[in-house]
């Protein structure tokens, strides 16, 4: 599976606006990468597919989360979670991805995790801040990203923490553990 195939790919099967979404993710990912040494390639892989599932219907995601054992939790929280690692599985059967993680770049892009990769992280953020996203926090971590990965993944995650309290809505644990896990490293890094 090449670029061109997985762009051909998402691009019929996801609406226009959500296909010009992940192009806007493949730039900044491509921008993140280079800025950070990570591999393009691979960076611009996983953003190209990180939404591939985010017009599956529920059912059929419930089904492949069932049948796939995946996280038993996710069906007790919102179906919005779901699109990730649903996704992460088609990446894998449909588009024969092999690197896992590109997998867990897609699987973990809605949620984080502790210990995310540098590679998950980019595609965390892109997620984020790519061109189309025009509220005031993307604007300001957009410029973060580029100076200091770390505090824009702190940021992030805090504004979706927030973001979904505002909204009464449950936390996935994932996400709980991400925000931990970055403040673990940040009061870490200062004794180093
Ligand atoms: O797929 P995108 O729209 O590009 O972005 P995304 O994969 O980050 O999905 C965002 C949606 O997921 C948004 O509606 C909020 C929701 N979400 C993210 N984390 C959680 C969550 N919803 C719940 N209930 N709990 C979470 O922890
Ligand atoms: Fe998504
Ligand atoms: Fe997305």
């Amino acid at each position: 599976m090449n670029r061109e195939e997985a762009l051909a790919h998402v691009r019929e099967v996801l609406p226009e606006q959500r296909y010009i979404h992940t192009i806007g993710v493949m730039e900044t990912a491509k921008a993140l990468a280079e800025k950070y040494g990570e591999n393009v390639e691979q960076a611009e892989m996983a953003a190209i597919l990180h939404d591939m599932a985010k017009h599956h219907s529920r059912d059929d995601m419930r089904d492949i989360i069932k049948k796939e054992q995946m996280d038993e939790r996710l069906l007790l929280f919102h179906h919005e979670l779901w699109h990730a690692p649903v996704g992460a599985y088609l990446a894998k059967v449909m588009m024969a991805i092999e690197s896992q993680d590109i997998l867990n770049a897609i699987r973990f892009h809605t949620t984080g995790r502790a210990g995310m990769s540098l590679l998950e992280k980019i595609i965390y953020l892109s997620d984020f801040i790519e061109p189309g996203r025009k509220f005031p926090e993307a604007e300001e971590i957009r410029k973060i990203a580029f100076t200091d990965l770390e505090k824009a993944m702190r940021k992030t995650v805090k504004q979706s923490i927030s973001f979904l309290m505002d909204k009464k809505a449950r936390i996935f644990p994932d996400t709980l553990e991400c925000y931990n896990d970055l403040m673990l490293q940040k009061e870490k890094s200062k004794y180093e």
